[in-house]
């Protein structure tokens, strides 16, 4: 016994000498707030155990949501992929680097001989780093020479970039800082669902509410954020553009025009007016379907308030008229002149982490660094002198994400690379491109996981985590923020810019991808979007190491822009734009065959694709599958009950999901999140209509029928 108790105290002290904690400083890989934590590594023995702790940044003081906590999961899984993967007779085989980088350079250059230089293509996303989606852009245009370039943020972020940029010269998510969301009055949120989709930022609104103010939610459903509101106008799904009009029809009739604002500062006024005018406010509420009086109420708390904001998120954006609703949303700021001010402003809250930053330096088919067009001579001089090439040698624009897809579909685009994205789960009408992806002669998808996109590649190549890569990325407020690396790469694992580096030295254009760190690529990024209306060049490392800096920053000593547009707009006269765009009446309309609004979106512990949310075993108990949320009523008119399978059919295909009552959400629409794939894969079904102005697609509606799978409610 005693020696028993002796050999127990020997091995405790031994195993205390063994203990050890160490503790890094990281970033939450996943939405636009961009929290900081340390994630705090316990090691006893061989046992490892991670905890995050939050830790105090200007834009989250201090808190992580439920999936900051737990994203170490997904980084740490043993499913992580360690080496380059090739498919030889259909399955996978391990390969080394050196074979990986030969294969893709000879299928490059025999598919850019056999189909041409475009027949190559480039698929990028919001997740990678401002370094990245830097190097990706000039990978396509000075590696590969490729026009077809473009993103996942072009189902995210392209009806409001659109928009920004038409209406104001200049497309910065938010315009103001959020420390103004409590000085607002009004505050109207449009299709955004920030109690889910950004945890972090509900303090807020809350500080707001105690201010005083009138909270405004415009949703199909009653989400966690309507919980807020004083008033929730649940609307058809995707009549947006409509309701925006009625608040704008209210505001003028009844005298809520700031004159001075709009003859200093607006142009297009007049034309507004008088569409405005010609409106009929019940027929508003009939398309709507909200009562007039309800719109009425918002549109006086929105008018009377000194201050008030405007903030739209995907609810509303990712619809065939997406960006009219946004540029309808505008012209009720603008009339009023409630933007520019601390307090008054309008935003679009960006989604993905780098959500900001990834769509401004040259990701998108049509764009170089900076925001500088790609059609424009003058900015094509300008970046192809900083490359080193010649602008003749700069391709020109191709065409967007889903576009893209249809070229592969139609055998134009024979090769493709994919990095940071999944889009056989997130692209509309998904079926449809995974059968695309398949007639490609050559696939190479860059992931953390074998995602569904990447089953389908002839090459994997496995890229770091976000605990693991170094870069900056740009947040929700326009804020470049530094994440520093935390861990070492496991296995064999490169970063994303490294891959691209040594495939272009493999194509021979080393001498343009000569970079051996993150911040020397950030450095030419400076360069590169330096006099460009995303200007970073006063922003460095050496900064970001203490501060999260506001763009544009021209220089060193320029403290960055918190609030834009207080003296002028960014057109060269400096007036913002009203615009007049019709709602428009040929979008997917429910029929006796397709009865119900189908709408998609998103649930808190779960993210995007689900490749890393699925994977954390404490985010997938909390959601293990996907739901659809139908109203009571609803459900029984179809023998529908709760927790039973439902088969939802669009005039594409069909999903299978569990229901989930909701007696929030209005008796004519459904809604399903999009985190999971097969037979719950609501983007089987989707609508690939894209609006005409930004080629967002109409995930947001769509016309569908439900039925019970197994009637498991009677006996
Ligand atoms: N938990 C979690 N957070 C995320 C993400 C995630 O996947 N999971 N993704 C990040 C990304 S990339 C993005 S883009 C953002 C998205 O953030 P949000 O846009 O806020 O999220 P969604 O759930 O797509 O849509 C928001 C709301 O729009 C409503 N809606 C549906 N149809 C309509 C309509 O026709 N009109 C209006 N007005 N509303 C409608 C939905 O009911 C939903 O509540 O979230 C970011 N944060
Ligand atoms: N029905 C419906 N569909 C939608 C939406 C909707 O509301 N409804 N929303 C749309 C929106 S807003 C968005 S943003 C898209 C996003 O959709 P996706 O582009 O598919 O987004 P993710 O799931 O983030 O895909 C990222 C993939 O890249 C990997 N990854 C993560 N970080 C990195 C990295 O640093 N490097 C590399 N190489 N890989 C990485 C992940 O493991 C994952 O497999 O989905 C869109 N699809
Ligand atoms: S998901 Fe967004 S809100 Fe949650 S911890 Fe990460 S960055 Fe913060
Ligand atoms: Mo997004």
């Amino acid at each position: 016994m005693t020696m028993t108790n002796e050999l127990l105290r020997y091995f405790r002290a031994k195993e205390k000498e063994r203990a050890s904690e160490t503790a890094a400083a990281t970033q939450c890989p996943f939405c636009s707030v961009q929290c900081t934590l340390q994630l705090v590594e316990e090691r006893i023995v061989e046992r490892r155990r991670y905890k995050a702790v939050p830790t105090d940044n200007p834009t989250s003081n201090g808190r992580l949501c439920l999936k900051g906590m737990n994203a170490h999961q997904h980084a740490l899984h043993p499913e992580r992929l360690l080496f380059p993967l090739a498919k030889v007779d259909g399955r996978f085989v391990r390969v080394s680097w050196e074979e990986a980088l030969s294969l893709i350079v000879e299928r490059i250059i025999s598919i850019q001989k056999e189909d041409g230089v475009d027949a190559f293509a480039v698929y990028g996303g919001g997740s990678l780093t401002n370094e990245e989606a830097y190097l990706l852009g000039k990978f396509a245009r000075v590696a590969l020479k490729t026009r077809h370039i473009d993103y996942n943020g072009r189902f995210c972020m392209s009806a409001a970039a659109a928009a920004m940029n038409d209406a104001f010269g200049l497309d910065r998510g938010l315009t103001n800082p959020l420390s103004d969301i409590p000085l607002a009055q009004t505050i109207i949120l449009a299709g955004t669902n920030v109690a889910e989709c950004q945890p972090t930022l509900m303090p807020y609104f809350y500080e707001a509410k105690k201010n005083g103010a009138f909270i405004i939610v415009v949703d199909p459903r009653e989400t966690k954020t309507a919980a807020l509101a004083d008033l929730h106008l649940p609307l058809k799904p995707g009549t947006d553009t409509a309701l925006a009009v009625g608040i704008g029809k209210v505001l003028l009739d009844e005298g809520y025009i700031d004159e001075a604002f709009v003859c200093e500062r607006t142009v297009g006024f007049t034309e507004w007016k008088q569409h405005i005018e010609a409106v009929k406010m019940d027929e508003i509420a009939r398309v709507t379907d909200v009562p007039a009086e309800k719109i009425r109420l918002a549109a006086r708390k929105y008018g009377e308030a000194a201050d008030a904001i405007v903030l739209t998120a995907r609810g509303l954006e990712q619809q065939a008229d997406g960006y009219a609703a946004v540029r309808h949303w505008m012209n009720v700021v603008l009339a009023t002149g409630k933007i520019g001010r601390p307090g008054s402003g309008f935003g679009s809250i960006t989604g993905q982490g780098n959500g900001q930053g990834g769509r401004e330096h040259g990701q998108k088919a049509d764009q170089l660094p900076g925001y500088r067009s790609i059609e424009h001579p003058e900015h094509r001089r300008y970046i192809a002198n900083i490359w080193g090439i010649s602008p003749d040698e700069l391709p020109r624009k191709g065409v967007s994400a889903y576009e893209m897809m249809q070229k592969i579909g139609a055998g134009e685009i024979t090769g493709l690379l994919v990095m940071g994205s999944n889009p056989v789960v997130s692209s509309p009408n998904a079926a449809f491109v995974a059968k695309a992806l398949q007639k490609l002669k050559f696939l190479v998808v860059a992931d953390m996981f074998l995602s569904e996109t990447a089953e389908l590649a002839d090459l994997v190549l496995p890229v770091s985590s976000y605990l693991e890569d170094e870069g900056t990325v740009t947040n929700v407020e326009g804020r470049v923020c530094f994440r520093p690396a935390a861990r070492k790469r496991p296995g064999e694992v490169k970063h994303d810019w490294e891959i691209l580096c040594a495939i272009a030295h493999k194509l021979g254009k080393g001498r343009y991808f000569s970079f051996t760190s993150a911040e020397e690529i950030f450095n030419e990024l400076r360069l590169a979007s330096r006099g460009g209306k995303a200007d970073y060049y006063g922003v460095t490392y050496e900064r970001l190491r203490r501060e999260r800096v506001y763009w544009p920053c021209p220089d060193a000593h320029h403290p960055g822009t918190p609030r834009l547009f207080t003296e002028r707009f960014a057109h060269p006269d400096g007036k913002a734009r009203f615009a007049v765009l019709p709602f428009r009446p040929e979008k997917e309309e429910t029929d006796e065959w397709y009865p119900l609004y189908l709408t998609t979106g998103r649930v808190l512990a779960h993210y995007l694709s689900g490749t890393q949310t699925r994977r954390s075993p404490a985010l997938s108990a909390r959601q293990p599958e996907a739901v659809v949320e139908i109203h009571p009523r609803t459900a029984k008119r179809y023998g529908i009950g709760p927790g039973m399978l439902v088969r939802i059919e669009t005039r594409r295909g069909a999903a299978v999901v569990r229901s989930r009552y909701n007696d929030q959400i209005r008796e004519d629409t459904i809604f399903v999140p999009f985190h999971w794939s097969g037979l719950q894969q609501i983007n089987n079904v989707t609508s690939d209509e894209l609006d005409p102005h930004c080629r967002m697609p109409a995930f947001k509606r769509c016309a569908a029928r439900v039925r019970p799978v197994v009637d498991l409610g009677r006996n």
